[in-house]
């Protein structure tokens, strides 16, 4: 058996160097990435890779040192033991595309299996790498330890959301918290939510109304909600209605506004509800997010909304997520408060008041 170890820049020229000395029949026996940290000006990669292989001359029959599987030759194994080097084989593949990966990422040991981690509960690759690009710079600048493990990058995270809740009402005249959003994502449920929140929670005197004149029975769940907490209920058809329910309700507390059940690619919905935002004075939109929705319909929902000018994220059916990456990514991405999330039909009950603690709980545990 000829043994070999080959030192390069990276992975790529040194297995690129064992196969070109050695031939495909190469088994890789260890990898390891040597650092030298004597230049800390140096470029942060300073690290060099080594790769020990050997190449069995003798025979066919021995194929496995210490655990280690064999790249090629199938033809004369028998099946038991080609399996066993199979798997040793991708065992091997994956060290290599793990230790290939976080080079490539410039992580170190102990933040690769944390980036993995973040990827797995959701959070967006591109999102992970620049935060740890700026983690690594912030080291650089910083001369700080590079050493980062899951409780460090989980304070980095927590730093990176933002909770404003709970909606903040005003004296002398009444707050107009007005929610939109995708269909079905939860609007009229957590306006009743909210609405005991104010009502029954801190006997704040509370309106609710309805600007869904669209799908059918949408006023009717509303007003069921109502007659339940014994709140008002009005329906707004338009900006002149919307105007008129407006002065009905000067002496509220708090007003809260649900809004159609329309598809938020319809260009003419958002135009319209903006005509009538703008008919009062400051209306607080919390655009509500599904936290089951994919991203690709979150950032719709940013483009089509952001007109209106969103001031709050409320994230719903916590309960149904598998995952939670997709809140930091909408904090990262789009930089605006949560407000509430919800967490099961039961109204009033599963509502609370967003918290950053929460976010980052949900994301690790
Ligand atoms: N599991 C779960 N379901 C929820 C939550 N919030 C709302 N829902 C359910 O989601 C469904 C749609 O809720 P709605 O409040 O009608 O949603 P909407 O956004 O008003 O829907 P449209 O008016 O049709 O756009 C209902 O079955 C709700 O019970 C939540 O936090 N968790
Ligand atoms: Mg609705």
């Amino acid at each position: 058996m000829r043994i070999k170890k080959v030192i390069a820049n990276s992975y790529g020229e040194a297995l690129s160097r064992v196969k070109s000395e050695l031939g495909d029949g190469a088994l890789i026996l260890s990898t390891r990435s040597i650092k030298f940290n004597k230049d800390r000006d140096a470029d942060r990669c300073s690290s060099l890779v080594e790769i020990t292989a050997a190449l069995d001359h003798d025979s066919h029959r021995e194929t496995v040192a210490a655990g280690i599987g064999e790249v090629g030759r199938k033809e004369w194994m028998p099946e038991a033991r080609g399996e066993e080097l199979r798997e040793l084989r991708s065992m091997i593949a994956s060290l290599l595309t793990r230790t290939d990966k976080a080079k490539a990422m410039g992580l170190n040991e102990a933040q690769l299996p944390v980036y993995e981690k973040l990827i797995g509960r959701g959070v967006n690759d591109r999102v992970a790498a620049r935060m740890f690009e700026t983690i690594h710079s912030r080291e650089q600048r910083e001369e700080g330890d590079p050493f980062m493990g899951e409780s460090d990058i989980a304070t980095i995270m927590k730093g990176a959301v933002k909770c404003e809740g709970p909606i903040q009402l005003k004296s002398g005249e009444p707050k107009v918290v007005a929610l939109v959003g995708p269909t079905g994502a939860g609007k009229t449920t957590t306006i009743a939510k909210l609405a005991a929140r104010f009502a029954l929670h801190q006997n704040k005197k509370v309106a609710m109304v309805s600007l869904d004149t669209y799908r059918m029975g949408a006023w009717e769940q509303l007003e069921a909600y109502g007659k339940l907490m014994q709140v008002q209920v009005s329906l707004a058809a338009d900006r002149s209605e919307f105007v008129h329910v407006m002065q009905e309700y000067r002496d509220m507390d708090v007003v809260l506004v649900d809004t159609m059940g329309k598809s938020h690619r319809d260009p003419d919905y958002c135009r319209q509800l903006q005509r009538v935002f703008e008919a009062v004075p400051q209306v607080e939109t919390h655009l509500v997010q599904s936290a089951t929705s994919q991203e690709s319909v979150m950032s719709e929902c940013f483009k089509q909304f952001g007109p209106l000018g969103i001031d709050r994220v409320l994230f719903t059916k916590l309960d149904e997520a598998v995952h939670f990456g997709i809140l930091f990514n909408c904090s990262v991405r789009h930089r605006i408060p949560f407000s509430y999330f919800t967490t099961g039909q039961s109204v009033p009950e599963d509502i609370e008041v967003a918290a950053e603690d929460k976010v980052i709980r949900l994301i690790f545990n």
